[in-house]
């Protein structure tokens, strides 16, 4: 109409003009965000309001880009990658956006003319921390690369209202708390009303001829579930990425009728039951209720993410056997694997297409990521209770099961075990559906996260798998970080450094240039400079730990860190056996002596899952280990033991820079990767590790002989564990000196911390920690010894953070697009 014509090309006209960049006109944007939506001027205008204020200039900013990357890409019918993941541990987004837009020096002006500094400002906003651990930030740095490295790429996951959990520390123990991250306006996202979809759960299957199917899935609970999209910034370049979070829309669920009658409870209860699916990350399955909630909370992912795609597919206009050649959705582990059910079932019951014809769309569209050889990763879901909530999905899972048997008895002649071993249904009472399996079999491509981790899981919980399908669908990627967030915004000492060497800035979003850095390795100056940084990072954590945790703790210490989940596999328990056997043989030294040793800071931080009693377990005995070395006037700045509370992406920001040594150090072949070991290289810190996950290939890249490595090997620790168990050596003596001190009653009542005892030596001991003892106090005094020779150190140092150009999350995104995705980058400008 003309009408719309008219606006259409004067919308045209607006949204080609360039936003201002100047500082003034960024002023006047924030004076016309605190006047007219937050109702405020400069004389009234707390640190939040200014954050506010300047965030929603920014995100202006990201909003313009976000339309003009959208529009880019669609107007190129470009394929576009879902990347599904329950968890994006995204952090804060205020300094990485200034510094992705390029505007960071306009807007420390502007927060100095409002009286504010804007590193103050940067401390107002909350943590998005919608991730457990490694694998929720891996998918945030994998957004941010997508959208870096110009590709068509979105991210699919859940809004949490209350995160993971907080963590705090009371008497030494973790005690979880809500994380109530939203309590604030949260100018990083916008929600989306009109996008929203239908999600259905329960009800029965019927039989209706009339349907192309044969089935209807009819008398369901439907709840309409909403879109939030918090844009991507990008660094570099005018494309933005967007992460798309689901939530119910519940307002019509409200029942008028029973709270007239004064039934509240009753009034609100379909909207508390739709409400409550997106509170927390998962919630603790441990009982039937958690369990069928985290189910609920993985359908109702995966079935709205799904419609999307479809819907956005359909706009196109291309037919569905292009289907493939404009999607690409990657499972980020297990969680999602239902969509690959809810794709199959739309398209067979809704979109009346054949059995096949569904299911090679559904094949050709969907790979899979694995993060562990844990049980946990290998989900399982009750048969009866999928049944209950999902019925037509368990009918689509059963026939998937029955085809894909049937195939495998036509091509490999199989026995009834075989086909048993590999069946998606396990036999079990009650029968499972076995999560991981399914996503094997409905992808045509399964990766691995390391090279290490790739092979083990084709040797060994998914050999049965490559026999069927051949080598080929099984490959690598292994993991990156983004060196946007991980050197340049956290350590800018560092990039100065960089800059520098480079001559400008364009290694941010090309890492491998810092291996210019090497040149300079005996630069007297460069050097200096090189320990200054890392100095003042650790000045700076220090600072941090008197804020959070009141311990006075010395810069010029060497600062040893290990920042993970807590687990066993990844063996906190043995680094704090390991500072007990350093505070035991601290004590038996002279004044004089003790003074010569190298001076330490250990630092853990980490959070426990709310029902791992060993896990929760070791937390206390780290603090009540820390208390007594802290407060031991022998002992005073030689060593010093700190437990940092809460550990999240901004925390890691602070500790990451800082550390001199970090340790990685997991039973070989259970840590799949592990990413903040790249993290520390970058910066300039030397591992302490096992031969396991990326450490393999971070070694590979620095240098066998500039990373401190110990312990048994992937293959031996089969016949270790089994030797614990029939034939154990005799225990070392360190380690019985270690355990006589907790026995002695030092660290508190000993029979609390038995458990640890028990669990780290003998037939307990699954993750070998007696068995590596030794060898890791060895790789311990080669980090003493190397730290007294000073420029040795700064050498290694140089060395390492200059040849870490592999690990970036770019490459592994280029990998993925190019190995798994099959897709092309598009620039905005371009
Ligand atoms: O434990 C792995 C960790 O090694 C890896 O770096 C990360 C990202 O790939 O995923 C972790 N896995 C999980 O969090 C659960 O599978």
């Amino acid at each position: 109409t003309k009408r719309s014509d008219v606006s259409n090309s004067e919308y045209a006209k607006f949204v080609s003009q360039e936003v201002p960049r100047d500082e003034v006109s960024i002023l006047n944007s924030v004076f016309s965000h605190l006047a007219y939506t937050f109702h405020k001027n400069p004389s009234n205008t707390e640190a939040m309001d200014a954050y506010n204020g300047i965030a929603f200039t920014i995100r202006d900013r990201l909003l313009k880009r976000l339309e003009d990357t959208d529009s880019h890409f669609i107007s190129i019918n470009a394929k576009r990658i879902n990347y599904m993941s329950m968890e994006f541990l995204i952090g804060r987004t205020f300094d990485n956006a200034m510094l992705a837009l390029g505007l960071r020096k306009e807007y420390s002006a502007v927060s100095n003319t409002l009286g504010f500094n804007l590193e103050d400002l940067i401390d107002e906003e909350r943590d998005a921390a919608l991730g457990n651990g490694g694998l929720g930030r891996l998918a945030a740095c994998f957004v941010d690369s997508m959208a870096c490295c110009n590709y068509n790429g979105w991210g699919y996951g859940l809004r949490y209202r209350y995160g993971m959990f907080q963590q705090q520390i009371i008497n030494g123990y973790q005690v979880e708390a809500p994380d109530c991250w939203m309590d604030n306006p949260n100018p990083w996202e916008f929600p989306r009303p009109e996008i929203s979809y239908k999600v259905k759960f329960y009800g029965n299957i019927a039989k209706t001829p009339s349907t192309s199917s044969g089935y209807t899935w009819e008398n369901a609970v439907e709840y309409d579930v909403m879109a939030f999209d918090t844009p991507v910034p990008a660094f570099g370049t005018k494309n933005v990425g967007n992460i798309r979070l689901w939530s119910c829309k519940t307002n019509d669920l409200f029942d008028l009728n029973r709270f007239n009658a004064g039934d509240y409870p009753g009034a609100t209860g379909n909207m508390v039951a739709a409400d409550i699916l997106t509170y927390v990350l998962y919630p603790n399955d441990n009982q039937n209720a958690g369990k069928e909630l985290r189910l609920k909370q993985e359908y109702m992912f995966v079935s709205a993410t799904i419609q999307d795609i479809i819907h956005r597919f359909k706009l196109t206009g291309k037919p569905w056997s292009e289907f493939h050649e404009l999607v690409a959705i990657q499972l980020n582990d297990t969680h999602p694997t239902l969509g690959i059910a809810e794709l199959q079932r739309i398209l067979v019951d809704e979109e009346a297409m054949s059995w096949d014809a569904a299911w090679d769309i559904v094949t050709k569209s969907f790979a899979f990521t694995n993060h562990t050889i844990l049980p946990e990763a290998l989900e399982k879901w009750p048969v009866p209770m999928m049944g209950k909530i999902l019925p037509r999905h368990l009918g689509i899972i059963f026939d998937i099961n029955l085809f894909f048997l049937q195939h495998v008895e036509k091509s490999i002649p199989s026995e009834r075990e075989f086909l048993s071993r590999i069946s998606i249904i396990e036999e079990s009472s009650p029968q499972q559906v076995r999560m991981a399996y399914l996503a094997i079999v409905g992808s045509h491509r399964v990766n691995g996260v390391a090279q290490i981790h790739s092979d083990i899981i084709k040797a060994t919980i998914f050999s049965e798998f490559v026999k069927v399908f051949g080598s080929d669908k099984f490959v690598n990627v292994t993991n990156g970080v983004t060196t946007r967030r991980w050197v340049n915004q956290c350590n800018p000492g560092l990039s100065a450094l960089i800059t520098e060497t480079v001559g400008d800035e364009s290694w941010v979003d090309d890492y491998p240039k810092a291996h210019l850095l090497e040149s300079r390795v005996n630069d007297e100056d460069f050097r200096k400079r090189w320990w200054d940084v890392k100095q003042a990072n650790k000045l700076r954590l220090a600072t941090y730990i008197k804020d959070t945790c009141g311990i006075t703790v010395n810069h010029d210490a060497l600062f040893d860190i290990q920042v993970k989940r807590i687990h066993e596999y990844k063996r906190q328990l043995m680094n704090i056996l390991g500072v007990i056997h350093r505070y035991n043989t601290l004590k038996k030294m002279t004044p004089e002596q003790r003074q010569d040793q190298v001076h330490r800071v250990i630092i853990f931080a980490g959070k426990s899952a709310s029902g791992y009693y060993i896990a929760k377990l070791i937390i206390k005995f780290i603090n009540s280990v820390a208390d007594v070395v802290n407060n031991d006037k022998d002992i005073g700045d030689v060593l010093k033991v700190v437990f940092i509370p809460d550990y999240c992406v901004s925390a890691a920001e602070v500790i990451v820079p800082a550390s001199d040594i970090s340790q990685h150090i997991s039973t070989a072949g259970t840590e799949a990767s592990g990413t903040s070991n790249m993290k520390f290289v970058m910066n300039g810190g030397l591992i302490l590790g096992t031969v396991d996950g990326a450490n393999v290939e971070i070694a590979e890249e620095v240098g066998d002989d500039q990373i401190f490595m110990f312990g048994v090997l992937a293959h031996e620790v089969d016949e270790f564990r089994f030797n614990l168990r029939y034939h154990p050596d005799p225990l070392d003596a360190n380690l019985q000196a270690v355990y006589d001190t907790i026995k002695s009653g030092v660290f508190g009542n000993p029979d609390e911390f038995n458990p640890l005892v028990e669990c780290s030596h003998g037939p307990g001991d699954n993750y070998l920690v007696s068995v590596d003892f030794a060898s890791y106090l060895m790789a311990q005094d080669a980090v003493d010894a190397l730290y007294k020779d000073r420029e040795s150190w700064i050498t290694k140092s140089i060395l390492c953070g200059s040849r870490m150009g592999k690990f970036t999350s770019d490459r592994s995104i280029t990998d993925y697009a190019e190995n798994i995705w099959n897709i092309e980058p598009s620039a905005v400008d371009a």
